[in-house]
């Protein structure tokens, strides 16, 4: 024994160090390393492709259009695979390579691209020399685990706009932001993440514009720049390559025009989904919404649509009728018809799991609900109860889902409101560990969580468009992600009524604006909460001015409808949106626009007037553009006068004869029936006579206002059927009103499309001109009319060919 003691403690020491050593190794290989991307190794062209290969990574490129070119970096060699936002297939090609000791370049038409060589960066510049943007020199590229890293260079002067509904500052600049499609009810301005994922921005420096889509739906993370010194600003992607697009055009519009020819742009809606929308949790039984359509028609009030919430369901089972609160919906509905109103539905993703439901039976028989991986169907509680959620990456499914649609519309519902689709669940924390089939690939739900929403959208769209017998359908979105904007609407959710939540919501809507997505609302006035009559009609002013007129509340709370606050407030609300109305042929022609060329209906000042550094103070940054003309500065509720900036040349207050000659900040009275809004010098907007409703004919009257200027202006005017996707194929009318202050002529070009115009005549009404001695239509003098002081008009039969008036 005594022999053996020393050795036996020599045994014991080694087994000791031996532990020792191996948990310090596993210590180590468990603690996150950083790999950088590294030097380059070679460089090779196939086809469009440029492929370069570092010590750690291979990076294609390649050109969609000139100013628009991709980059991939993966750490393994790069597949194809499939996009759900992006749309479009490489354009171009480089076209001239160099090989350098120290760097490549490569040009396209408008731009230079240098990829430096060790180590490898990547820098973009016009191509007259101007740097748009580069990768941060002291970090590049990089790796902790799967998640990987792209750092860019902060200029002095750069700001970002975009990053989808984000509610802090419209200027990204100095925050940091994450994106995974959340319920977010009760959220502030600076909550993170909220409902959806637009992973795009834009930027602004040394008068010089670009933009980066990064598309990825993992978790991503955009930090602009917080606690970096103001050196760099990154963007991360947890899982999955870094897949970004690089906009070079130079001026905001371009850069959207373009991301939204990449990612699609929005359909036409129906024309009624411009008017006046009313909505509640809830409405119900039948007869109480029936109640409050007939209310509209007998005060008078302009309306549309009405909106039916959970509680048309049968035990909020999706796509039946609850026999006990709408036992008659086609009844119901075709009296709603019959007083002018269209009806919405909520439709949540969540299916109740109960024996013989049709819905549960059918997905359940063709195994097309969301599994763990182990095969087990995933149940969380919603609504209903026990639920599934349908796995909308298989084509089967949104085939499925959109041909259930039958349920609301053989009943004659006309839109469709997609809610609790980030997908929301009791508890708020579906699980990552889930699986999505994406038909035959099963991939985590960590990939397919942010494009949830947009997957059920795209179902919805498809399947209703069928459904609808050509008929334009309406999905109202609250989730999503890039490229959602081709099927759905958005609204920003479960907001409160108050002053903060006011202006987080332009903020919102206007960052969605530049975020491609143009057909962005919010509940009027806020959804929880008993807003005072002054602050709904604050609400209700800027709504108006807004995609998307929509009053929404929350069950439980004082009534909202415009009668509910007495007489005074009911009349200043049936002006505000009166005058909402006799906007529709401006705000048609505006939405047409965003079909074609993505631009947002409500236009941050920033798209506008670029490089004016006040337009991007906190001050203004609420301010925005309506359509082309038209300025709105959105008021808190106990604030009698509103700071309003007004950039370089001429705004008319709309509804007083007040001027202002910016660049000026100025005091402009708010009182509690109208907010200031203004016309942009050289503005045309052309409004119709007050309908109840747009199942009416407005008068045979086009009115056409045009504000003295000193600039040319153009307005694309745009009328077609309302109704159906005839179209997109040549069936409208279309014509260009040009007002040229040089010759003091207003011009409209000849009719395009095959449509002739509802109006017959058109009413000139000239705003601000000085001293009209007279006018001449081809020549022939015309009567014209004073209205007021500030104002003439002239009223002229419409014709198809192209005419001008003199103004002399
Ligand atoms: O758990 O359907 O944002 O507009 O009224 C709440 C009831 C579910 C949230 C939506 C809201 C809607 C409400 N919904």
């Amino acid at each position: 024994m005594r022999k053996l003691f020393p050795t036996n403690s020599w045994l014991k020491l080694i087994v000791i160090l031996q532990l020792l050593t191996i948990n310090t190794l596993a210590i180590q290989s468990q603690s996150l390393k950083t790999t950088f991307i590294g030097n380059f190794k070679l460089i090779k062209t196939t086809g469009n492709l440029v492929t370069i290969r570092s010590d750690e990574a291979w990076i294609n490129l390649n050109v969609y259009q000139d100013d628009l070119v991709r980059v991939r970096i993966s750490k393994d060699s790069i597949i194809e695979s499939i996009s759900e936002a992006v749309i479009q297939t490489p354009l171009k090609s480089f076209v001239k390579v160099v090989n350098e000791p120290s760097q490549v370049s490569l040009y396209t038409e408008a731009l230079h691209v240098v990829v430096q060589k060790f180590p490898i960066r990547i820098l973009f510049f016009t191509l007259n020399g101007q740097m748009l943007n580069r990768d941060f020199d002291d970090l590049g590229v990089f790796w902790q685990g799967d998640e990987v890293t792209c750092t860019k260079s902060l200029f002095k002067d750069e700001k970002f706009m975009g990053l989808g509904e984000k509610g802090r500052d419209v200027n990204r600049r100095g925050n940091s932001y994450s994106n995974t499609n959340f319920e977010s009810a009760h959220y502030v301005p600076s909550s993170d993440p909220l409902y959806s994922s637009f992973p795009v921005f834009v930027s602004v420096h040394d008068k010089l514009t670009y933009g980066v889509f990064l598309d990825n739906t993992h978790k991503t993370m955009f930090n602009m720049g917080a606690s970096t010194n103001d050196e760099y600003y990154s963007f991360t992607a947890t899982n999955g390559i870094l897949d970004y697009y690089f906009f070079g055009s130079q001026g905001l519009n371009k850069i959207i025009e373009k991301y939204s020819w990449l990612t699609g742009r929005m359909s036409m809606p129906p024309l009624w989904l411009l008017g006046n929308q009313q909505s509640r949790w809830s409405y119900y039984p039948e007869t109480s919404v029936l109640n409050v359509a007939t209310n509209f028609r007998e005060r008078k009030i302009p309306a549309d649509a009405i909106y039916l919430d959970i509680d048309y369901m049968e035990h909020f089972k999706v796509f039946t009728w609850s026999p006990v609160n709408f036992p008659n919906p086609k009844e119901t509905i075709d009296k709603l018809k019959k007083l002018n109103f269209h009806t919405i539905t909520i439709v949540d993703p969540g299916v109740k799991v109960e024996k013989n439901y049709f819905v549960y039976e059918e997905m359940l028989r063709n195994d097309l609900f969301i599994k763990y991986p182990t095969g087990k169907i995933y149940t969380p509680t919603v609504w209903p109860g026990l639920c599934h959620f349908p796995d909308f990456t298989m084509a089967k499914t949104r085939e499925l889902w959109g041909s259930y649609h039958s349920a609301l519309i053989d009943k004659g519902v006309e839109g469709f409101w997609n809610d609790m689709n980030e997908p929301a669940a009791w508890g708020n924390s579906v699980p990552e560990v889930l699986q999505c089939n994406y038909d035959g690939n099963p991939t985590s739900f960590k990939k397919a969580r942010n494009v949830f929403a947009f997957n059920m959208a795209r179902a919805t769209f498809e399947g209703t468009r069928k459904l609808l017998n050509g008929n334009r359908t309406f999905i109202l979105s609250r989730s999503g992600y890039s490229g959602i904007q081709r099927y759905a609407a958005m609204w920003s959710g479960d907001t409160e009524s108050s002053d903060d939540y006011l202006f987080m919501v332009v903020r919102q809507m206007l960052s969605m604006g530049v975020s491609g997505m143009p057909y962005m609302g919010f509940d009027t006035p806020g959804f929880s909460g008993n807003p005072s009559a002054n602050q709904f009609l604050r609400w209700l002013a800027v709504a108006a001015y807004s995609p998307i007129l929509r009053n929404h509340h929350c069950i439980g709370t004082n009534l909202t409808e415009p009668w509910a606050y007495g007489e005074d407030t009911e009349s200043a609300a049936r002006k505000i949106i009166e005058q909402r109305y006799k906007l529709i042929p401006y705000i048609y022609s505006t939405f047409y626009a965003a079909t074609q060329t993505g631009r947002p209906i409500c236009r941050m000042l920033p798209l506008e007037f670029t490089f004016d550094e006040k337009v991007y103070s906190r001050d203004y940054q609420h301010q925005y553009l309506f359509g082309d003309n038209i300025m709105v500065s959105p008021v808190s509720t106990d604030q009698k006068f509103a700071k309003v900036y007004f950039p370089a040349g001429t705004w008319y207050k709309i509804d007083s004869d007040v001027k202002f000659t910016g660049p000026v900040e100025a005091i402009v009275e708010a009182p509690r029936h109208s907010i200031p809004v203004f016309v942009k010098e050289s503005g045309i907007i052309p409004m119709q006579s007050l309908i109840q409703s747009t199942n009416e004919a407005p008068s045979d009257t086009l009115e056409l206002f045009v504000y003295y200027g000193s600039k040319s202006n153009t307005f694309n005017y745009y009328e077609d059927d309302g109704k159906t996707y005839q179209y997109e194929t040549g069936s409208f009318y279309k014509r260009q009103i040009s007002y040229i202050p040089e010759n003091n002529t207003i011009e409209i070009s000849e009719k395009i499309g095959s449509l002739s115009s509802k109006f017959k005549k058109i009413k000139f009404v000239l705003c601000y001109f000085p001293s009209i001695k007279e006018i001449l239509l081809h020549g022939n003098k015309v009567n014209i009319s004073e209205l007021g002081t500030t104002k003439q008009t002239l009223v002229i039969d419409f014709k198809d060919k192209k005419f001008s008036i003199q103004l002399n």
